[in-house]
């Protein structure tokens, strides 16, 4: 990249932009300077890219989510551009962190299924796979979260207020949605995704919904000025805002039509695509195209397929049918009943009559196939895809699929053994897992400098950035002195920055020379946040009873954002808030333990905590975590996992052994054998410990206004609702073991030499959890694609 000639283009963008030279921009007027200039010097790789994949096999990943977060800095990692941009801004006298500052996240997804496709993204083009990516441009990504009167408060998400210089419109390649009750553009906003080293450039197009004209002249001739913009903004909801949820869903008609906008523009552009460089002979179609569908947010891309080779291109239906049976593929990325999408018959009959009569179809060619296997009717009935009035998309997506695939071992098989098992019978070979991972770009070389380098030079070479295998190499160090002298000071500096940060965004103060001692993800009860908040509150009791209890200083951080309609997880929330309060007044135990939890969490707060963790906490109820991620990432920065046998946990502690972990709690089976006669009364009466904790929720403890705001949790552990058992996450059944994990922690932590090589030991054996490692799998075992050469 030509020094100079960024340079030239930031002079010439301030002056064109803003009427004025860099010297007197904005920092996010530098911001959107240096970007443009970036951009520029890649749009000539891109377009080769391109052209190199039209001779190609290609896969399409078509998500509801893409978690990307912030751009500047990842592209200059993948570029290898960092420090010499960092360099030419000094000498404008600005600073390139300030600049990256200030870049709002693109928070296009809720958690780890979002950020799941972004390191694929990036995966992807290192690997110099022929990927794309599909997705939506929400103008509104996840809400912001602020907290008020210790409770959790959204606010709208404004990521475009600077302008959006990594992405380009393509008007030419605009398409147009039919819904029963409207017509409507969707246009495509192409980002790059900058494989590392630079030499790929793969490509997510974002759709965004458009209306066929700017408003109504007649009715603003008519001065019905409301009316006349009534159909602009009924379009352009479609890609308003992304839905809150996480591991759950609501079958509403908004979220419906955003769904079949996102399938049927990415499926007409393939189509398009495909018949312009092979032409109209669509049994080949997937010798040249393969489609993942991420979770069953995008499986009507199925009917849609279908109905274009029937109504479009005069195809019959039992061909299209067997066309998409070899295109198609789906990811399974979660267990929990309250996740499975299940649409109302009647909305999707009223939205898309064609695409619901397609469905009737698919479902008749599905029992046809299970009356000639010879199934009984009453078998059959399990699988239907229409069933009592819904229509249930995992199954559309099993039937048609070639491939489903869970997201860690364990996921896998329970998918197999319980959740799918009469589907896993039927198509046994359809059935893969594919273990979840993470780019180390982002997550170590981006986030963690300082490690990154110690890394290159242990290891003599940066190979390891695309080949995170490599890092085995480190267990040589385990007993070098120097090296895990230097792993220390490396985290003292990560938890100074951190708590730097910490101060200038919540005004707390926290202090580095204690455990960090990290749970960051959503809120979800199945998380089991509150286990760890009640294991907290027991320990400022203990504390108040003896202050010498010996323990090292402690501060537990907690990041999360709930769903907004989510009543329970936001009182864990308020709970958490209340608890760090009550810590903060007591004296006698203010010094020993400190709680924060940071408001919006997101991406780029997540680069922050995570290279400053010393502990990393994944304590799910055994069986409901399908993967989880952040586990890995906290893993690749050095922090021994305390957790559940669950997820990518068993892989990762096989990787890195028991005994550089913390495992505790109920597994799988303990929980399938305890589900009947479970009655978590009995521990509550059994264990003072228990007791003394619970009964703070209710008795002013924690709420000294007494307003009652704790009851409900209380309840839902120890008598449960009309409608629920009670404590269905066994938080009581597994207090015991995390209070004896934790104390064990406290006791290691001393040692910290050994705590140091037990980081060590995380590291080196992370390389298993490379998303470069995942993609592969991908490409070879479901797509059947290879890299570019
Ligand atoms: O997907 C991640 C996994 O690592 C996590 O364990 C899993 O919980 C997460 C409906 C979901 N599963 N299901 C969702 C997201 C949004 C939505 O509307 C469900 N997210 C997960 C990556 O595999």
């Amino acid at each position: 990249m030509e020094k100079q000639s960024i340079k030239e283009y930031m002079e010439m963008y301030c002056k064109m932009t803003y009427g004025k030279t860099v010297k007197h921009a904005t920092t996010a007027e530098v911001w959107s300077a240096l970007s443009t200039a970036i951009m520029s010097q890649i749009v000539d790789r891109w377009y080769v890219t391109n052209k190199a994949y039209k001779s190609q096999k290609m896969a399409f990943y078509i998500s509801a989510e893409y978690l990307m977060g912030r751009a500047l800095g990842n592209n200059l990692i993948n570029l290898q551009e960092y420090d010499q941009v960092k360099d030419l801004l000094k000498e404008l006298n600005i600073n390139l962190n300030e600049v990256e500052e200030m870049e709002e996240d693109a928070a296009l997804g809720n958690g780890g299924l979002g950020r799941l496709a972004a390191c694929f993204m990036d995966s992807s083009a290192t690997m110099h796979l022929p990927v794309q990516g599909y997705g939506l441009r929400y103008r509104n990504g996840l809400f912001k979260q602020c907290f008020k009167n210790g409770e959790q408060v959204e606010e709208a998400d404004e990521w475009l207020k600077y302008g959006d210089p990594w992405s380009i419109r393509k008007e030419a390649d605009m398409v147009y949605i039919n819904f029963s009750d409207m017509k409507v553009k969707a246009i495509p906003y192409d980002v790059p995704i900058i494989g590392f080293g630079g030499a790929t450039i793969n490509t997510l197009r974002l759709w965004q919904a458009e209306p066929l004209c700017e408003f109504d002249f007649n009715l603003y001739n008519n001065q019905q000025y409301d009316k006349a913009l009534e159909q602009k903004n009924r379009t352009e909801d479609i890609t308003r805002v992304l839905y809150p949820n996480d591991s759950t869903e609501q079958g509403k008609l908004l979220r419906l039509r955003q769904q079949y906008f996102l399938v049927s523009a990415s499926v007409q552009d393939m189509v398009r695509d495909f018949k312009r460089r092979h032409g109209n002979v669509f049994d080949d179609f997937a010798k040249w195209h393969a489609v993942q569908l991420n979770d069953t947010h995008p499986v009507l891309a199925i009917p849609e397929f279908i109905r274009i080779l029937v109504d479009e291109e005069g195809e019959s239906f039992e061909k299209a049918l067997g066309t998409a049976r070899k295109v198609f593929a789906y990811t399974n990325h979660t267990i929990l009943q309250e996740a499975l999408e299940k649409w109302d018959a009647y909305l999707m009959q009223k939205l898309f009559p064609r695409i619901y009569q397609i469905i009737e179809q698919i479902d008749a060619a599905l029992v046809q196939e299970l009356r000639e296997k010879g199934y009984s009717d009453d078998r059959i009935n399990m699988y239907h895809i229409i069933k009592e009035g819904k229509v249930h998309m995992a199954h559309m997506a099993i039937y048609v699929g070639f491939a489903i695939n869970g997201v860690a071992k364990l996921h896998t098989e329970i998918l197999k053994n319980t959740e799918l098992h009469h589907w896993y019978e039927l198509y046994p070979y359809k059935f893969q897992n594919k273990t979840n991972g993470i780019t180390p770009r982002r997550w170590l070389v981006l986030a963690n400098q300082e490690l990154s380098s110690l890394i290159t030079e242990k290891l003599g070479s940066n190979e390891w950035m695309m080949d995170l295998s490599l890092l085995k190499q480190l267990t040589k160090f385990v007993e070098d002195d120097e090296v895990l002298e230097r792993l220390q000071s490396i985290k003292y500096t990560k938890k100074c920055q951190l708590a730097e940060c910490i101060k200038a965004r919540e005004g707390i103060e926290i202090d580095p020379n204690s455990l960090f001692d990290v749970q960051v993800k959503r809120l979800h009860e199945y998380k089991r946040q509150l286990l760890n908040a009640m294991y907290i509150l027991d320990l400022y009791f203990r504390l108040k009873e003896n202050p010498n209890l010996d323990i090292p200083k402690v501060t537990f951080i907690f990041g999360a954002k709930a769903f907004p309609g989510y009543y329970r997880a936001k009182s864990v929330i308020k709970l958490i808030l209340a608890i760090g309060d009550l810590i903060n007044r007591t004296p006698e135990v203010k010094d020993k333990i400190q709680v924060v939890f940071v408001t919006n969490y997101s991406v780029s707060y997540a680069e922050r905590i995570i290279p400053a963790a010393d502990l990393s906490k994944q304590i799910s109820t055994a069986g409901k975590e399908a993967s989880g991620t952040g586990n890995m990432k906290l893993m690749l920065n050095g922090a021994p996992t305390f957790g559940t046998y669950d997820g990518a946990n068993v892989e990762i502690v096989a990787e890195s052994g028991e005994e550089n972990n913390f495992i505790f709690g109920l597994r799988v089976e303990d929980i399938n054998n305890l589900r009947n006669n479970y009655n978590p009364k009995e521990y509550y009466d059994k264990s003072p410990d228990l007791k003394r904790v619970l009964d703070a929720f209710i008795d002013g403890t924690l709420d000294p206004a007494n307003t009652g705001c704790f009851r409900d949790l209380y309840e839902a552990l120890l008598v449960g609702k009309n409608w629920e058992r009670p404590d269905q996450y066994y938080l009581l059944a597994d207090f015991k073991a995390f209070k004896a994990m934790q104390d064990k922690v406290f006791e290691c932590y001393k040692d910290r030499r050994k705590w140091a090589q037990m980081s060590l030991m995380n590291i080196a054996n992370s390389g298993a959890f490379s998303s470069d490692r995942t993609i592969m799998q991908y490409a070879s075992e479901i797509w059947g694609i290879s890299p570019i050469s």
